[in-house]
């Protein structure tokens, strides 16, 4: 049947507003958004499904705003021509992007078009204050339907009350996380990819994760259970993206060590890599103490993981424990980073500054221990953020506690509570400085000997040390939010900023474009260098140190890491007595003084089939 109406549904991702007052967009940039591929692949389902009926069609259109531009009178345009019978959904909004999506719904409201929003912001909220805090009233004077929860099966439900004209105020299916198995899977079409660098897609192969880490926003809004896709669901989204050509993802499982069926997982994408010849390249996150499930490393490196990023958060005992992270031993840090590294694999670790026991001294100090001692490639530096949907935030906003109003700073890179130990301006102060002292040319230098040493790709690393030594200094912005030349306009300054005049602007534009491209350029050619050098040094797979020397039984007391940092005492005596306890019950000699770590020898990195061109999610 032909159909005699078209639903509009344009799905929009937004970005949200950088220090300047500009929104943060770029000609590439860094992935594409998974919030919106999912919802995107329920839409597609929805629009197969004819949930609206058989003589409606339904016409979906994405926006990720941190990579197009939102052209407001074209999309007004397009509803007038379809007398207004559609939907705006503004997806994945996270609390930093809140004030940017209520900018982003005003003139379609305005214009009288159904706008309904989802994601971390209004879920955490929902999930963990009273159903109004942090300013969901907004949506509800503005006349936005709120979802909270997850779309797959329910999206059937929006898009018929917005056909019907009767959007309900709020959808809350917080209580009833169902499985995701069997669900339409993450997907955009390459058109959309393209925007990005380096066609990298993504999925989420579960949602939910045991721990119970007090900053944490995703247990409070995905669960503490694991929810998972089948290996088929694996396998369908792996195909669908080859047949347009995309074969690298980012599986954005927030910890999928502990995604109950990684191993299936792993095993079908092993068998598309080795048997279907899919040249995979995947980026995976996990927690510390993934290398001790069996098979764990082996089998992701033949899955084609390249790139691990790993929670790592702190060195210091007495932050973890103060962050609920207890799961993170600094003991075994070393032993899982090696493990990694004997694969041959890029490993990134997220650091956050701002737990209780800092100071800037102790974090200038931490960073020089993680240098000389831990064989990780790349940190990402974060600030400690109590964010809307988190334990933290739930606990400060009980108490009355002041945290910074404005939501669109809640993006981890700004300072949003007061600190015991620094003020505000301290904690910004070392925040940017951290990436300094990290990514000095010296280290680099390091990083670049180690990886020879080790068999982890060059080139790939050398790519993201770019990124990753100057996106904080040149763009003000955190490297996940980034990409290449960032791209503003007059018209989309906040609200409440002055428009600047275009002379003043636009020259101002150019110029700084210009000179951050002369900047990175000088950096590209001094690590090209680099790298040519040590691939000619015929002793360039000899190269070791500290940090590379496997796990010895003097590490305790010899390792500024395991002596130094405050709680760092505490923890190895905890290993000790736990050694002690199990070597007594089973009858072995107590080891004297240290617990005996087995050895984690360097292996070469097994020749892969097919192997993928570096992958460049980050
Ligand atoms: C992948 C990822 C990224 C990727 C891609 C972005 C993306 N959103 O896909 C990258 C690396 C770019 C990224 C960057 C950042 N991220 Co991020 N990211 C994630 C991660 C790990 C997965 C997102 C995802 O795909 N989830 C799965 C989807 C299916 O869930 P969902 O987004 O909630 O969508 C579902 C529902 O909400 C609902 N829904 C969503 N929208 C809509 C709309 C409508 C109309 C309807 C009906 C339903 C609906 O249906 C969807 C399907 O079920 C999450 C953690 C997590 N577990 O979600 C963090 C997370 C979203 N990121 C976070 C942050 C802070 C950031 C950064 C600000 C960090 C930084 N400073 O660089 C930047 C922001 C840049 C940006 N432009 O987004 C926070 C947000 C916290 C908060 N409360 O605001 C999270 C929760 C992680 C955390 N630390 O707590 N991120
Ligand atoms: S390990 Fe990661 S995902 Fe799990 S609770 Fe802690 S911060 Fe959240």
């Amino acid at each position: 049947m032909t159909p005699k109406r078209r639903f509009q549904l344009v799905l929009i991702k937004p970005s949200h507003y950088g220090d300047d007052g500009y929104v943060i967009r770029w000609w590439r940039a860094l992935i594409p958004s998974n919030s919106l591929a999912a919802v995107y692949g329920i839409a597609a389902d929805c629009a197969e499904r004819q949930v609206l009926g058989p003589d409606v069609a339904i016409d979906i259109e994405t926006i990720d705003e941190t990579n197009a531009r939102i052209d407001v009178p074209a999309l007004l345009c397009r509803f007038r021509l379809n007398d207004n019978f559609g939907l705006v959904g503004v997806v994945g909004v996270q609390s930093n992007q809140y004030p940017r999506a209520l900018d982003i719904a005003a003139p379609f409201r305005k214009a009288g078009i159904a706008v309904a929003m989802g994601g971390f912001h209004v879920s955490g909220c929902l999930s963990m204050l009273d159903g109004r805090a942090v300013e969901l009233d907004a949506c509800r004077e503005m006349g936005i339907a709120m979802f909270a929860g997850e779309a797959e099966g329910r999206l059937d439900i929006v898009l018929r009350d917005a056909a019907a004209g009767q959007l309900a105020p709020v959808y809350n299916f917080m209580k009833d996380l169902t499985g995701i198995e069997g669900t339409p899977v993450p997907f955009l079409p390459k058109r959309y990819v393209a925007r990005t660098i380096g066609l990298n897609a993504s999925f989420d192969a579960g949602r939910g994760c045991p721990y119970q880490c007090s900053f944490c926003t995703i247990i409070n809004v995905q669960g503490r259970t694991s929810r998972y896709r089948s290996a088929d669901d694996i396998e369908h989204l792996v195909r669908l993206n080859w047949a347009q050509g995309i074969h690298r993802f980012f599986i954005t499982d927030d910890n999928f060590a502990r995604n109950r069926e990684w191993e299936a997982i792993l095993d079908r994408l092993i068998r598309l890599r080795e048997e279907a010849g899919i040249p995979l390249g995947l980026m995976i996150q996990v927690d510390t103490l993934c290398h001790k499930i069996p098979n764990f490393i082996d089998k992701a490196k033949r899955a084609g993981v390249s790139r691990v990023f790993i929670g790592l958060e702190n060195v210091n005992p007495d932050n973890l424990a103060a962050a609920k992270k207890r799961q993170n031993k600094i003991t075994e840090y070393r032993r899982m980073l090696l493990a990694w590294k004997a694969h041959g694999i890029i490993t990134v670790a997220g650091y956050i500054l701002g737990f209780p026991a800092d100071t800037p001294d102790s974090i200038r100090r931490d960073i020089a221990i993680i240098q000389r001692e831990l064989p990780l490639d790349i940190v990402e530096f974060f600030c400690l953020t109590p964010l809307p949907g988190s334990e933290d935030h739930q606990v400060l906003w009980k108490n009355g506690v002041a945290m910074e109003p404005d939501l669109n700073v809640y993006d981890v890179e700004h300072v949003c509570a007061a600190h015991a130990n620094m003020s505000k301006a301290e904690w910004e102060a070392i925040y940017r400085e951290a990436w300094s002292l990290y990514y000095t040319p010296e280290h680099m230098k390091t990083l670049m000997r180690r990886a020879a040493a080790t068999g982890v790709p060059t080139g790939s690393l050398l790519k993201l040390l770019v990124s990753f030594a100057t996106t904080v200094r040149l763009e003000n912005v955190h490297p996940l939010q980034s990409g290449i030349l960032r791209l503003k306009h007059p018209s989309e300054r906040r609200p409440g900023l002055p428009r600047e005049r275009i002379w003043i602007f636009w020259p101002r534009f150019v110029w700084e474009t210009l000179y951050k491209h002369a900047v990175l350029a000088g950096m590209i050619a001094r690590l090209y260098m680099l790298k040519i050098s040590i691939a000619r040094d015929p002793d360039a797979r000899a190269y070791t140190d500290r940090a590379l020397t496997p796990v010895g039984d003097d590490d305790d007391a010899s390792l500024d890491l395991l002596t130094k940092t405050a709680g760092a005492s505490a923890a190895i005596a905890h290993v000790r007595r736990v050694a002690e306890l199990t070597s007594a019950r089973s009858g072995e000699r107590l080891p004297g003084v240290a617990p005996r770590l087995p050895l984690v020898r360097r292996q070469e990195p097994a020749p892969l089939k097919g192997s993928p061109a570096p992958s460049r999610i980050q």
